[in-house]
């Protein structure tokens, strides 16, 4: 007994070692192959106890390294013994039954995952004869879970949909993963494996998750060339010289990370596009990568070039209207599915900041958008054609171009066009209102588009968490159809009963060995998905599950985090942009303050958003303005409309506002603005402080890197809250508050900055 005990105990330990061996390993490769952990346990097996310990402590000395390579899908074995022992009790046999590349990459999840977590080595068993049993299938490839008789649950599952749920299978205790399909019961895996991960009860599971958005996509700005527009963790993952030959794992890392929080679609290159992409050369590269991703149900979609047809098509023309073209595309498209059978369908950017598109031939988005529309129907792709388009020479406040061009065309598109729309009507700014356009096409599916990548809060270098930015939009009520017709409410098709829905984020991932650069950047990657699974998770539960998977389970290291995530994005707001400014930062690199520049095309320059003079400070949008507050529905038209009732953190979007205006706060205009500027800046000190009381809680790797990285982000603030408040000041002519402590250096300090060579420019 007590040797076998002993051999028990040896054998963990060899297993505790080994998940060092592999934490240290995984810096290179996500998953250890299974054969090398075979031949290690075979080395170390014949190895006494104390030798073991000398060889653990030496790993164990690395027990604090962490690359962030992977990300929340960490499966560190549990440190807590009683939570080990209760999962343990529940977790005592894997079944899954079935085979198809799906399931064979559920069965690597999840065995790894639960083996890695409990300090196991369950294999699969075929049949449930323990209590404690995980039992995975669907109806149709388990006898065990058609036997179960979960018709009316599955019913309502679809086809991405899951439940989770304790019962009896065999008279044994049994947590069963049910779902309609294969990646049903993926996405069932990957979120048991979660509920463990972030410590929860699992011994009274009924769990039922369906996304609430059909297509959840990844917005790639990959160029050809390696290059990642607006990316800040190196350069593109897709290394398409290697292709199709080197398949590098990361793919297949990249692909289980974001089936780990329901992304089904990478749109791979960036909508400035390359009609490189659409030759035979690229397609096969193309296709390489859709192969790796398919197991993981996520489709792979395009940026279509307008002008393809001429630039590599030979054609004179790229007119939508022009037999020729139209016969070109249907030809292309027909040609990229007998590469990739399940191809997504296109994302398009045309006619916006020198794209190609449409109009170049005097034809309408709508044209443009069902001619592509008509070559992927008979194969069920669909076109995302995006909204974001202005132009400098119509003389028309940017913010409301889109609406203008686009609402007349409500009703105009085919069915598998969805009209992608950014979250607010200028440029994914730190704050924007929500886009007007949402609830003014009830006739055209319209999708969100949200920036995850960082591109006007602080890039790879600042630690900004946004799902409040996200939640506060989908959350904006548009009064398109009454009170409660929500952002959240379109965009998931139930307010206009759309048949089409979709969610992109413009992706922050990049060749960095920890994906999106600044270690909290994956927060935004993670947050983005599971919102676009289930839109009704709030910021604080999501950033909750985030740094439990990532950092630790402890509520010591768990409270912090979540308050630096919870106040960064607002800080972000406060140092550069308050109370409604927006589009104040550096020409070119978007990084830094640039409230001065007043050069070069108008609608990229600062003044003509600012607007300020001697009277006061902000862009009227009202009726005595652009009136840009008319596209909004009424009541909210009225609210914006109204400097009275305009919440005062949109104040300066929709009105210019004297600089002795008096604020809720009893205080005028320009001492409030002086005071949101310093207040930015003290929640970053703040930040700072927080995550110095975490060193020797967490990994020094990561704490190291996370305070250096807060160093930059407090000095780029203070020169944001700087160059802003004096630069007003030669406008309002008024004293920063005495009790602020006043800028180090004078203006022309912080305009003589310049940022050369910023990545992702
Ligand atoms: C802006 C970026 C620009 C993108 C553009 C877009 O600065 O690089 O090409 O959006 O969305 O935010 O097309």
């Amino acid at each position: 007994m007590i040797k076998a005990r002993i051999e028990n105990d040896e054998l963990n330990y060899i297993d505790h070692i080994f998940q060092k061996i592999k934490e240290d390993l995984t810096k290179r490769k996500f998953a250890m192959n299974d054969s090398i952990k075979g031949s290690i346990k075979e080395i170390i097996k014949p190895i006494n106890l104390l030798t073991l310990i000398v060889i653990g402590s030496v790993f164990c000395s690395n027990l604090f390294a962490d690359d962030g390579y992977r990300l929340w899908l960490r499966y560190d074995r549990l440190s807590d013994t009683q939570k080990l022992l209760e999962y343990k009790d529940l977790i005592a046999q894997i079944v899954v039954q079935g085979d198809s590349p799906t399931i064979q990459a559920l069965k690597n999840e999840i065995t790894t995952g639960l083996n890695s977590m409990l300090g196991v080595s369950m294999s699969l068993s075929s049949d449930v004869s323990l209590d404690g049993a995980v039992l995975v299938g669907t109806p149709k490839s388990s006898g065990l879970i058609a036997g179960l008789r979960l018709d009316d649950k599955l019913r309502k599952l679809g086809n991405e949909g899951f439940i989770i749920l304790s019962t009896i299978v065999n008279k044994k205790k049994c947590t069963v993963i049910a779902a309609n399909t294969d990646i049903g019961l993926l996405y069932g895996a990957f979120h048991f494996l979660h509920l463990i991960q972030t410590r929860k009860n699992i011994s009274k599971l009924l769990v039922t998750s369906v996304p609430k958005v059909q297509h959840r996509l990844l917005n790639h700005w990959d160029n050809l060339d390696g290059s990642v527009e607006r990316g800040y963790a190196g350069s593109s993952l897709w290394k398409w010289h290697e292709l199709p030959e080197y398949k590098s794992p990361r793919y297949k890392d990249y692909a289980r990370a974001n089936a780990s929080i329901g992304i089904n679609g990478a749109a791979l290159t960036n909508v400035n596009a390359n009609a490189l992409v659409l030759t035979e050369e690229y397609l096969v590269k193309v296709a390489a990568l859709a192969e790796v991703f398919r197991p993981y149900g996520i489709r792979v979609y395009l940026t279509a070039r307008f002008s393809a047809p001429v630039e590599i098509g030979g054609l004179q023309t790229a007119d939508p209207l022009a037999p020729e073209v139209v016969v070109w595309w249907k030809q292309k498209v027909d040609e990229i599915y007998k590469y990739i059978p399940d191809f997504g369908g296109f994302l398009v950017k045309a006619n916006s900041e020198g794209q190609p598109g449409p109009q170049n031939y005097g034809r309408t988005h709508a044209e443009g958008a069902n001619m592509l529309a008509d070559a992927l129907a008979p194969h069920n792709g669909i076109v995302m054609w995006r909204a974001f388009v202005y132009d400098n020479n119509i003389p028309e406040d940017r913010a409301k171009q889109a609406y203008n061009e686009f609402t007349p065309l409500d009703g105009k598109f085919r069915e598998n066009v969805l009209v992608q729309v950014k979250n607010g009507p200028i440029d994914f700014q730190p704050r924007e209102p929500f886009h007007p356009l949402f609830g003014a096409m009830p006739q055209t599916p319209l999708m969100m588009e949200f920036q995850i990548t960082q591109e006007y809060l602080g890039q790879g270098l600042c630690l900004t968490y946004l799902a409040p930015l996200y939640k506060e939009c989908l959350d904006c009520d548009t009064y398109a159809k009454g009170k409660g017709s929500y952002v959240s409410k379109l965009i998931d098709g139930t307010l206009h009963n759309y048949k089409v829905t979709g969610m992109a984020g413009v992706s922050n991932v990049g060749s960095d060995r920890n994906w999106c650069g600044h270690p909290f950047a994956q927060a935004n990657w993670f947050a983005f998905g599971r919102l676009a699974w289930d839109h009704s998770l709030s910021p604080e539960e999501l950033a909750e599950e985030w740094i439990r998977m990532t950092f630790s389970n402890d509520e010591m290291i768990i409270r912090p985090i979540l308050s630096m995530m919870l106040s960064s994005r607002e800080a972000g707001v406060n140092h550069r942009t308050p109370l409604g400014l927006h589009h104040l930062m550096a020409w070119h690199h978007h990084y830094g303050p640039g409230p001065w520049i007043n050069k070069g095309r108008a609608d990229w320059t600062s003044v003509y958003y600012h607007k300020a003079d001697s009277v006061g400070l902000g862009f009227d949008r009202t009726a005595t303005g652009s009136n840009a507050v008319s596209q909004y529905f009424p009541p909210v038209s009225e609210r914006f409309g109204n400097i009275d009732s305009c919440p005062e953190n949109l104040l300066l979007w929709f009105h210019h506002v004297d600089w002795s205006h008096k604020m809720k706060s009893g205080r005028s205009l320009w001492d409030e603005l002086c005071y949101k500027y310093y207040s930015g800046v003290d929640s970053v000190r703040q930040t700072q402080k927080t995550w110095n009381l975490l060193e020797g809680k967490i990994d020094q790797e990561r704490f190291e890197h996370v305070k250096a990285l807060l160093k930059i982000q407090l000095r780029d603030a203070i020169r944001w809250r700087n160059a802003c408040v004096l630069y007003f000041q030669t406008f309002s002519k008024l004293p920063i508050p005495v009790d602020l402590e006043k800028p180090s250096e004078a203006l022309d300090y912080y305009k003589k900055i310049d940022l050369k060579y910023l990545p992702g420019s």
